[in-house]
């Protein structure tokens, strides 16, 4: 059995909404066995067009006997389900899940890059991640979740 970690964002429609929505079917998903679930944090959308509106984020822990490619795979087919339209990069969507860590394991592939390139240096991917996380490390930083918070520039 892995342990996954899943971002969970979303600034289109009724957030609270898709985001229980994913997690429905990730709960419902073969392979995945347990899903554990952090707080929905309002947080500013950080880059992209300017005047996006703010963003839901959370993030969750499941336990999968899948591996990264087909859990990405199911990760993407979830948001197609709830209805993502991919336009402009960093642009407003329904709902954005992303791998952020899978077991200690360090991926990079075209496709894939685990942990997620970007979770290291946000706020709005930590602070809901901290809350699921415990003592788990950045298998590259070798820092837990708290000393990657603590660790951020003051706005973040
Ligand atoms: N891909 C590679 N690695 C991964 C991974 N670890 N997890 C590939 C998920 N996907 C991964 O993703 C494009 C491709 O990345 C996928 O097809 C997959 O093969 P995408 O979701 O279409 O692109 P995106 O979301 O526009 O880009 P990305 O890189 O996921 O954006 P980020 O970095 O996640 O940023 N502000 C706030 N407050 N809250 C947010 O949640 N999110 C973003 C998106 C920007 N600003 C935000 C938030
Ligand atoms: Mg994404």
């Amino acid at each position: 059995m892995h342990v996954a970690f899943i971002g969970m964002g979303a600034n289109l429609g009724h957030r609270e909404a898709t985001i229980r929505a994913a997690l429905d079917r990730l709960r419902q998903a073969p392979g995945v066995a347990a899903v554990t679930s952090s707080s929905l944090h309002e947080t500013a959308a950080v880059g992209g067009p300017a005047g996006q509106p703010p963003y839901l984020n959370g993030a969750a822990r499941i336990e999968t006997t899948l591996e990264p490619e087909p859990l990405l795979d199911l990760l993407l087919n979830i948001e197609r389900m709830l209805g993502r339209v991919r336009r402009e990069k960093w642009g407003p969507r329904i709902i954005d899940l992303d791998l952020l860590l899978f077991d200690d394991r360090v991926i990079d592939t075209p496709r894939l890059t685990v942990p997620h390139p970007r979770l290291h240096e946000r706020r709005f991917v930590l602070e809901p991640l901290a809350e699921v996380a415990g003592e788990v490390r950045h298998p590259v930083l070798n820092q837990t979740i708290p000393e990657l918070l603590a660790r951020l520039p003051g706005a973040g």
